[in-house]
């Protein structure tokens, strides 16, 4: 059996695509790095006091998880000590973080959601780390906001980490979806999906239903349509919604699905929202599903196109099997 370790598979691509990969080997592997610390620490969450709140209140409101604020510090350590980005732009942070001076200042900003699903982890169910790298774009040494301001089809790297039954990195940089699995003996990340493409039969999707009433009537009619019996077209689908983007996704990804995360009306009549950010969120997920064939959209727009107006911006988020994908627009269309 040939083992790669995921530094080896790194410099094999940048050989392989020069200038597609180029230059962030050493970002990758520091992401590699805060995320084994991360990992390290969710297993022994249980232990050693980091569940639970810390009192806090984000900026998108939410009440700040202990490990929240950990992956957070963590990776923005590890980040600003490497030397090889110019900007952070966090889920946990209202602004960037800008390098300071006294650390060196890279070519890559990078959007990141330290823990995504992390109302999860009281219960043992799988959380993940989202991340997404562009080239910066701003004149002058140090980074900016625009560095980071930029639409997901120019992603640089995308990729997240699930910490779940095992710990995975899944990585893409244009050229196909890696996947490593960490092997806790020796600490590193090893090669053990390589070029992942979603299966072409479609069978789950994933989305909460408990959010149906507040759907607008082309969501309600595509999932109806899920659930009715046509064996040609393998409907009724199977449910399963865990409530953890990287898990749900990750899932979908390995065994075809679409996951749903669509404006809903919740915060009141006129307004629909999505939950799920563009920049942390929506737009890294949606290079790796259409790097492994798949698409997301917004329901009318593809993902990858948006520019973003500002680091916290939200979007209804539908990805899986382009398929699927292509025929909720279609009900969208309809209604
Ligand atoms: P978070 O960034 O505050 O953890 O929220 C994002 C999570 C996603 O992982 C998941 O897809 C979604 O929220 C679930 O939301 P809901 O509980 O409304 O179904
Ligand atoms: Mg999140």
């Amino acid at each position: 059996m040939k083992i790669k370790t995921i530094e080896q598979h790194i410099l094999d691509q940048q050989r392989k695509f020069p200038g597609a990969s180029g230059g962030f080997s050493g970002l990758l592997y520091d992401i590699a790095l805060a995320a084994k610390m991360i990992a390290r620490q969710v297993n022994r969450a249980g232990l050693a006091n980091v569940l639970g709140s810390t009192g806090e209140v984000n900026i998108q409101g939410e009440v700040v998880q202990k490990m929240d604020k950990y992956a957070n510090e963590l990776l923005i350590n590890v980040l600003t000590n490497g030397g090889k980005v110019c900007a952070i732009a966090s889920e946990e942070n209202e602004n960037i973080v800008e390098i300071h001076d006294d650390f060196l200042s890279g070519n890559y900003a990078i959007n990141m959601d330290p823990l995504d699903g992390s109302s999860n982890i009281g219960a043992n169910v799988s959380i993940g780390t989202i991340f997404s790298l562009h080239r910066k774009i701003s004149q002058g040494n140090r980074g900016s906001e625009e560095d980071c301001l930029q639409k997901g089809s120019q992603q640089a790297c995308a990729g997240y980490v699930i910490y779940g039954s095992s710990v995975m990195l899944v990585y893409s940089t244009g050229t196909g979806v890696h996947g490593f699995t960490l092997d806790p003996s020796v600490g590193e990340f090893i090669l053990s999906h390589e070029n992942i493409q979603i299966p072409e039969q479609c069978r789950i999707y994933s989305v909460n239903e408990g959010n149906s009433n507040y759907w607008d009537e082309g969501t309600k009619r595509y999932v109806n349509y899920l659930k009715e019996t046509d064996r040609t077209t393998g409907r009724p689908f199977t449910s399963r919604y865990i409530g953890s983007l990287v898990s749900d996704f990750h899932r979908n990804l390995l065994y075809g699905g679409i996951f749903l995360y669509p404006a809903d009306y919740k915060k009141g009549p006129t307004k629909p929202e999505g939950k799920l950010r563009l920049l942390f969120e929506a737009a890294p997920i949606a290079f790796i599903a259409e790097q492994a064939g798949g698409y997301a959209t917004t329901g009318t727009d593809r993902i990858l196109d948006i520019g973003p107006k500002h680091l916290h911006q939200r979007v209804p988020l539908i990805v899986g099997n382009k398929s699927e994908v292509l025929r909720y627009e279609e009900f969208i269309r309809r209604s």
